[in-house]
C-alpha cells in the first residue's frame, strides 16, 4: 500500500481542540460480503442532529466508494465531497430530524499488508481497528466518543464467520451478529477462516452461563486449554475483586500468526498475537505461560475498564490502558507471588519507560497532541500509567481505592470518559483534593527524589528533596504529589516503625519519627511506592544489612540491585572494587528460606542497557564494551567465588515431576537457570550443553541454549535447535532473537545480517522481524558498536519495511531513543540515519512522525 505522502505533513491533533460530535449515531448496521480482492461493505448509519446546522463528516481511508443513499435517495457526485481522509455531507442537504445514510465500500483485504482495518493472514480474515482502523473499513465517525449498537451479517465462504456480541443467526456461509452494547468503532471485529475451537463455560456470579471459545488454526487446538483456564481465572478474579460480571451469553478469543501488537479487546472478540496464547510445555517457557496468563487477564479486563468505560479521545489512552494494566499486574500477583512480579514490572518500567522518559520520546501518560496516536501506544502510557493507578490505590488504602472503582463503574457506564472524570471519583469518594496529582498525568519525565538523614536525641529525620528535569516541550516543571512508603529498622533488624505512606508535596519536606533508642536504617520507597528515581548514598554495609533484613521484599531486591549497580559503574570507571557484592549473594544463595524465584532476580545482574542510563544519570558518558567488559567479569567473578555452591544448587534444583508453569515449579526453574548462567562462564559450557541434550521442556532447552549462545559456544546447538523446530513459527521466533541479544558483541551484526538471508526470514510477519530486529538491539554493544555499521543495517531495514508495515517500523525506531546518551562519534552515526531515514520521500507518517521527534 502507497504510503500518504501529504499526511506527513499533516499538523499535530490537540486536546485543546476536542469538540463533541454533532450527530448522535443511533444504530448500525454492516453487511460484509468477503472476498480477497474485493470484499464489499453495506454500512447503515442512523443518525440524529444533536447540533442545528451541521456538516457531516465521516472518516475514510483507502476506500472505493461504490454507492451512497440518504434516506433511501441515491446522491450524486456533487451532492457530497470526498477527499483522501473522508466524505463529507454539507449541512444543507441534511435534514433536520433523525435519517439514516447507506454507504456501499469496497476493500481489497489481501493487499492490505499494514495490518490495519480488514486484513488476511494466512488466508484467514481479521480485523484490527484500534486506534484508527475501522476508517479503513467502511466511511464512518470514527472516534472512541461516537458509541452505537452493531448489527452485523456476514457472508463468505468460510467454515467460520465471528464478529462482536451475540450470534443470532448462523447458517453455510452467512452468520449474524448483535451486540447489545453500544461501542466505539475501535472496537469492532470480524473474522472468518478455517478455524478449530477449544470450548469451555464460565458460570457467572449471578449464574449466567457463558460459552468460552478459543480459535486457532488447525493443528494448533492442543495449545489453547492454559489460555482458557487463564480466561475463566480472568473472569471470576474480577468479579471477586472488582464485582465486574462478564455481560454476553458468548466470548471468543482467535490466535492469529500476523498481528502488529500483543492482542486486542474487541467486545466479545478478543484477537490475540497467537505467540500470547498458544502453549505447550516443549514449545512455551515459563516465562512466556505467565505472559500468558497476563495478556488474557488484561484484555478480559478491557470489558469493563476500557469497553463498557470507554475514552472520550485518544489523548485520554492511558484512562484504560493505565488501570487495564494495574488490574493484570494485581491478577499476576495474585495468581503467582506479589514480591517478584512486582520486581518484574518495576524491572520493565524502568528498562522501558525511565528510558523513554530520559530521552528525546519523553511525553506525559495523557499527551496534549500527536500527529499518529500509533505511536503512542507506549510504557509511558501503560507501565506509567498503571504506576499512578497504583499510588492512587496506595494514597487511599484498598477500601478507598474499592469505593472509588464502584463509583466510576457506578457513574461512568457506557459512557467516554478522561482523566478528569477518573480523579473526580477519587476526589468525590475521598473527599482529597487530587489538583496536584494530577500533574502526574499532564507532565512528562521521571522525578529525582534525594534523601539525606540525621538523627539526634531519639528523634530521626528524612529529608527529601524533589525534582523534574526538563522534557520536550515541557521546560517547566512544578511539584508532584509523591507518597513515599518507608519502614524503619533498628540494627539487629527489627522493623522499629512499621511501614508508613509519607506525603510529599513540597520541594523540599523533612519527616521525623521520634521516640528511636538508636540510630536506625531506613527502608525508603518500599514497594516501589512512586515512579521516581531515587538518589541515596547508602553505603556498602547498609545495602548488604537490607538485602539480609528488609521485610519489603522490594526493598530487600532493590538493596542487592544497588550494590551490583555500585559494583558494575566502579568497575567500568576503573575503580577498585571490594566483596561486598560477592559475600551478600553468597549469603542469599545459602539462605534457603528465601524463595527461589526472589534468589534468581536477585543473582540476575543488571542489564547493559541500565548500567548504561545509570552512568549517563551520573553525568558519565557510557562505553559500550567497557560496560559489556565489566558485567562479564562481575559474572565469571561471582561464579569462581561461589562455584561450589552455585553447583549444588544447580543440582538440588532438578525437577523430578512432570512439567507445570506453576510459581512452585518455576521458581527452582528460575534459580536453577541463573545459575547456569554463571557456571557456563567457568564450566566451558558443559552444564548447558548437557541440559540442552536432555531438556524436555522449552524453559530448559532455551535456558540452555541462551548460556550457551553467551559465549559463542552454540553453533552446533543452534542447528540443531532449527532442525527441531524449522516447523514451528513461535518457537523460531525465539530461535532467532537469542542468537543475536545473546551472543558475543563482536558476532551481532555478522549474524543479524546472516539471518537476513535465512529462507525463514519471512521479514513482513511482525513477529519474525521484530525478532531479529529487537535481538540485534538487543545485544547493546554489538548494537552500538563504534564504527556504527549497526546502525545503518538497522535503519535499512526500518526503511525497508515502512510502506509494507508503518506502524511495526515506527514503533522499532525506539531503539535509536537513547541516541543523545553517547559519545560524539556514535551520537553523529544514529543522528545521521535518523536524518536519512527522515529525507526517504513517501515516508509513511507513523516513521515520519517518530524521526522528527527523535531528531528533537
Ligand atoms: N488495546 C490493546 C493494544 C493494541 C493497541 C493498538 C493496536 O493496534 C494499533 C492493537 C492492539 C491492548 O491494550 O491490549
Ligand atoms: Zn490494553
Amino acid at each position: 500500500m502507497p504510503a500518504d505522502t501529504t499526511a506527513t505533513q499533516a499538523l499535530p491533533k490537540r486536546l485543546i481542540d476536542y469538540r463533541p460530535y454533532p450527530f448522535t449515531l443511533k444504530s448500525v448496521g454492516l453487511d460484509f460480503t468477503l472476498d480477497p480482492d474485493a470484499t464489499e461493505v453495506r454500512a447503515r448509519l442512523a443518525f440524529s442532529p444533536r447540533e442545528a446546522v451541521a456538516a457531516l463528516h465521516l472518516d475514510g481511508e483507502e476506500l472505493e466508494l461504490v454507492s451512497i443513499a440518504l434516506d433511501g435517495r441515491e446522491l450524486a457526485s456533487g451532492e457530497y465531497q470526498l477527499s483522501k481522509t473522508g466524505l463529507t455531507l454539507p449541512a444543507d442537504i441534511l435534514p433536520a430530524r433523525d435519517f439514516t445514510l447507506e454507504t456501499v465500500t469496497r476493500i481489497a483485504p489481501s493487499k492490505n499488508t499494514a495490518l490495519e482495518g480488514l486484513y488476511m493472514s494466512n488466508g484467514m480474515y481479521c480485523t484490527q481497528c484500534e486506534a484508527e482502523g475501522f476508517r479503513k473499513i467502511t466511511f464512518y465517525p470514527d472516534r472512541p466518543d461516537v458509541m452505537a449498537r452493531f448489527h452485523v451479517t456476514i457472508t463468505g465462504d468460510q467454515p467460520v464467520l465471528l464478529s462482536n456480541g451475540d450470534l443470532v443467526a448462523n447458517r453455510d456461509g452467512y452468520a449474524e451478529w448483535v451486540d447489545p452494547w453500544p461501542k466505539p468503532a475501535y472496537l469492532f471485529a470480524l473474522v472468518a477462516g478455517d478455524l478449530r475451537a477449544h470450548s469451555g463455560t464460565f458460570t457467572t456470579m449471578s449464574g449466567r452461563e457463558v460459552a468460552t471459545n478459543i480459535w486457532v488454526r488447525p493443528g494448533d487446538e492442543d495449545r489453547c486449554d492454559f489460555a482458557l483456564q487463564a480466561l475463566h481465572r480472568s473472569m471470576r478474579w474480577d468479579e471477586e475483586v472488582y464485582g465486574r460480571e462478564y455481560d454476553l451469553d458468548i466470548f471468543n478469543i482467535v490466535a492469529v500468526d500476523d498481528f502488529n501488537m500483543g492482542a486486542m479487546e474487541n467486545k466479545g472478540l478478543n484477537i490475540f498475537n497467537s505467540k500470547w496464547v498458544l502453549a505447550s510445555p516443549e514449545t512455551a517457557t515459563d516465562a512466556d505461560y505467565e505472559r500468558i496468563e497476563g495478556i488474557i487477564a488484561h484484555e478480559y479486563f478491557h470489558n469493563w475498564t476500557g469497553n463498557r468505560i470507554t475514552c472520550r479521545d485518544w489523548f485520554q489512552l492511558c484512562l484504560k490502558e493505565g488501570l487495564t494494566v494495574y488490574r493484570d499486574q494485581q491478577f499476576t500477583g495474585d495468581m503467582r507471588g506479589h514480591a517478584t512480579k512486582r520486581i518484574d514490572d518495576v524491572l520493565a518500567l524502568r528498562g522501558r519507560q525511565f528510558r523513554e522518559d530520559r530521552g528525546p520520546l519523553s511525553h506525559p501518560p495523557r499527551p496534549d497532541h500527536y500527529r499518529e496516536i500509533n505511536n503512542f501506544y507506549t510504557a509511558t502510557v501503560y507501565e506509567k500509567g498503571a504506576e499512578i493507578v497504583g499510588m492512587l490505590h496506595r494514597l487511599l488504602g484498598p477500601d478507598g481505592y474499592r469505593a472509588a472503582l464502584d463509583l466510576y463503574f457506578e457513574r461512568h457506564d457506557g459512557q467516554a470518559c478522561t482523566i478528569e472524570d477518573w480523579l473526580k471519583v477519587f476526589e468525590d469518594s475521598s473527599g482529597r483534593d487530587l489538583s496536584q496529582f494530577k500533574r502526574w498525568y499532564t507532565d512528562a519525565g521521571t522525578p529525582t527524589l534525594r534523601v539525606r538523614d540525621s538523627f539526634k536525641d531519639g528523634v530521626y529525620t528524612l529529608e527529601f528533596e524533589q525534582e523534574t528535569r526538563p522534557t520536550p516541550g515541557q521546560e517547566e516543571k512544578p511539584l508532584r504529589h509523591i507518597p513515599i512508603e518507608v519502614g524503619l529498622l533498628n540494627e539487629n533488624g527489627d522493623e522499629v516503625v512499621p511501614s508508613t505512606v509519607l506525603e510529599m508535596t513540597e520541594a523540599r519536606q523533612s519527616f521525623t519519627f521520634d521516640g528511636l533508642a538508636t540510630r536506625p536504617v531506613p527502608s525508603i520507597l518500599r514497594d516501589f511506592s512512586a515512579p521516581v528515581r531515587l538518589e541515596r548514598d547508602a553505603d556498602t554495609s547498609e545495602l548488604a544489612f537490607l538485602l539480609t533484613h528488609d521485610r519489603d521484599p522490594f526493598n530487600r531486591w532493590e538493596a542487592g540491585r544497588a550494590l551490583a549497580q555500585k559494583m558494575l559503574i566502579g568497575r567500568v570507571l576503573g575503580q577498585e572494587g571490594d566483596r561486598s557484592f560477592s559475600d551478600a549473594m553468597g549469603a542469599l544463595l545459602r539462605d534457603e528460606s528465601a524463595d527461589p524465584a526472589f534468589r534468581a532476580l536477585c543473582l540476575n545482574l543488571p542489564s547493559e542497557d541500565s548500567i548504561a542510563q545509570a552512568l549517563y544519570d551520573q553525568g558519565e558518558t557510557p562505553d559500550p564494551a567497557a560496560i559489556h567488559e565489566a558485567r562479564e567479569a562481575l559474572a565469571r567473578d561471582l561464579a569462581t567465588a561461589h562455584k561450589t555452591l552455585l553447583a549444588e544448587i544447580f543440582t538440588k534444583t532438578e525437577a523430578t515431576a512432570p512439567y507445570s508453569s506453576d510459581p512452585e515449579q518455576a521458581g527452582p526453574r528460575a534459580l536453577r537457570l541463573a545459575v547456569l548462567r554463571l557456571l557456563n562462564r567457568i564450566d566451558g559450557g558443559a552444564r548447558a550443553g548437557a541440559l540442552f541434550a536432555s531438556a524436555e521442556n522449552m524453559t530448559e532447552s532455551f535456558g540452555a541454549l541462551a548460556a550457551l549462545v553467551q559465549t559463542g559456544q552454540d553453533a552446533s546447538a543452534m542447528a540443531e535447535f532449527r532442525d527441531r523446530w524449522q516447523g514451528d513459527r513461535l518457537v523460531m521466533d525465539k530461535w532467532f532473537l537469542v542468537q543475536l541479544a545473546n551472543c558475543p558483541p563482536e558476532m551481532a551484526l555478522e549474524r543479524a545480517e546472516t539471518l537476513t538471508g535465512d529462507p525463514l526470514f519471512t521479514w513482513k510477519t511482525p513477529n519474525r522481524f521484530r525478532a531479529l530486529m529487537a535481538g540485534l538491539s538487543g545485544n547493546h554493544a554489538g548494537f552500538h558498536r563504534a564504527d556504527g555499521a549497526s546502525y545503518r543495517f538497522y535503519a535499512d531495514w526500518l526503511l525497508k519495511l515502512d510502506p509494507v508495515n508503518p506502524q511495526v517500523a515506527a514503533r522499532m525506531s525506539t531503539a535509536f531513543e537513547t541516541w543523545t546518551r553517547y559519545d560524539e562519534g556514535r551520537r553523529e552515526k544514529m543522528r545521521s540515519e535518523l536524518e536519512r531515514i527522515a529525507a526517504q520521500p513517501g515516508l509513511s507518517r507513523d516513521l515520519s512522525e517518530m524521526t522528527q521527534r527523535l531528531l528533537g
